[in-house]
Parts: structure tokens; C-alpha cells; sequence
């Protein structure tokens, strides 16, 4: 369990926020990835859930790889992200707080238009104390930056995060190629991605490893599209899976942890009984 005197994650002294009363935690809508018409009913779906989250004053908590590939040139940010940003953007300005957005491996490069949009952008983890004194960390689930967790990014991923490499490939695109491009890159990762068992397996182990590590007591992340609810002894890991396939979700409420899906048709967050 956590005590108050030390944060061994840190060693800095003890700061974290408190983790709002309701929450959902959503990842992986690969939104723009698919076929128009999909991508359609994707965002339907995914602007639906927040409205049903505004109505339920539940807040959100986005996990990365809302968009299938998002990178800002200047003032050029990709369309599939306007009605998305612009939802949001309305949303933050009617004195709704800031929604906390870790960007994951598809999302990482942006310069600004995030936060314009009223998020708490964060491009690594945030950690949050609940009410019931859990320390949870949040994560997209690809690595991580900072070498004293033992997690690093795979080696394709630190260089296309690398600023050199993000300056070079903006320098020779417009941002309409430049997303195009990665786009397709994108999807060819993905379906190389589903079928990897191992990379799977190096992100739940890598997770129940740093709960015990770090005395953590919760860890939620996306990232490999599976969900996960796994409970080792006092400690657990919740990995919201994709919402493009299944519409899933982590819902906090009551100071418990849900995983959860929502029913598009009905508008209805399922919640297990
Ligand atoms: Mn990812």
C-alpha cells in the first residue's frame, strides 16, 4: 500500500492529484484508420460516449490513439481530428475542466492544437491518488520515456518520436502528405501489431512488474487493443482495450474500477452486474 512519507516512483515529495469521484478512461479509437463509412460510425460513437459522460458528470480521461495518425504542421492540423477537437474545444469553453489526453504512438506529435483545445496534454504517464488512498498510474502502454521505469519504447517508436526524425519528415511533407503517409504506415502497423503475441505479453508483464516495482496500486493503459482486468493480490491491471473493436472502455466510479463498453445503438454504458 502507499504511504504518504515516500513515493518511490519519484523520490520527489508526494504530489499527486486526486483522481475525480467519475471517470472513464477510453484509448484506441484509431479514428481516420478505417473506410469513410466506418470512420463515420466511429466517431459518431466516440462523440456520443463523451456527451453521455457530460450528461453522467463523469469525466474523461483519454488514453492515446484516439486518432490513427496525428501530427500537427504549424497552423495544419489533420481533419480527422476537427469535429473531435472542435467538440471539445466548445466543451472546455463552457467551464467543463480540462480533459487529461496522454497521447499514445499514433498521436504523439502535437504542437500545440491539443492544448488550444482546452486538454491537459501529457505525452507520458500521470499518476492520481483515488479516495480510498490507491495510487493509480496512467499510461498509454507503448514505454516509456524515462529509463528508471524498464520500459522502454521500442526502438521503431523512439525514432519516430525523435525530434530530429518528426523535423526531417516535416521538412520534406506538407501535412497533408506527411499524415496520408503515415496513415497508411499506420495501418499496415496495426494488423502487424494484432497479430504480435509477444509485444502483448511485453506490456502485461511490464505492467505487473512496475505495480510491484513501484508500489503502485493500479495501473490502466490501452495500447494493444486487448482488455485486461487482472488482479495480483492488492494490486491491479486494467487495460481498456480498443474502442474502434469493441467499444470498451475503464469506468471509475464509486471508488471501483469497471471495465465497460458502450452500446452505440442505445446509449448505454454497459457495466458488469
Ligand atoms: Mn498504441
Amino acid at each position: 500500500m502507499w504511504s504518504p512519507e515516500k513515493n518511490k516512483l519519484t523520490g520527489e515529495p508526494l504530489n499527486i492529484p486526486q483522481l475525480p469521484n467519475c471517470v472513464l478512461f477510453v484509448s484506441d479509437v484509431h479514428l481516420g484508420g478505417f473506410d469513410s463509412d466506418t470512420n463515420a460510425a466511429l466517431e459518431r460513437d466516440f462523440i456520443a460516449l463523451m456527451k453521455w459522460c457530460q450528461q453522467n458528470q463523469t469525466q474523461v480521461i483519454l488514453l492515446g490513439d484516439v486518432f490513427d495518425y496525428y501530427m500537427q504542421y504549424g497552423k495544419y492540423t489533420p481533419e480527422v481530428s476537427h469535429t473531435i477537437l472542435h467538440w471539445f474545444k466548445h466543451y472546455h469553453q463552457s467551464g467543463n475542466p480540462s480533459t487529461l489526453y496522454i497521447t499514445g504512438n499514433h498521436d504523439n506529435w502535437d504542437f500545440g492544437a491539443l492544448d488550444e483545445a482546452g486538454f491537459d496534454t501529457e505525452h507520458e504517464y500521470r499518476l492520481f491518488r483515488t479516495e480510498n488512498e490507491c495510487i493509480l498510474m496512467l499510461m498509454h502502454g507503448d514505454g516509456l520515456y524515462e529509463p528508471k521505469f524498464g520500459f522502454p519504447r521500442p526502438l521503431f517508436h523512439r525514432f519516430l518520436r525523435n525530434p530530429y526524425f518528426v523535423k526531417m519528415f516535416k521538412a520534406l511533407t506538407t501535412g497533408k502528405a506527411g499524415n496520408s503517409i503515415m496513415r497508411r504506415f499506420s495501418a499496415w502497423s496495426r494488423k502487424n501489431d494484432r497479430a504480435d503475441k509477444s509485444d502483448k505479453v511485453h506490456l502485461d508483464s511490464n505492467v505487473v512488474r512496475m505495480l510491484h516495482e513501484f508500489e503502485l496500486d493500479v495501473i490502466i493503459c490501452g495500447h494493444h487493443h486487448e482488455v485486461r482486468d487482472i488482479t495480483a493480490g492488492q494490486k491491479r491491471y486494467m487495460n481498456t482495450g480498443a474502442f474502434y473493436i469493441d467499444r470498451s472502455a475503464c469506468l471509475y466510479t464509486k471508488g471501483l474500477f469497471h471495465l465497460v463498453k458502450w452500446d452505440g445503438l442505445n446509449h448505454i454504458l454497459h457495466k458488469p452486474n
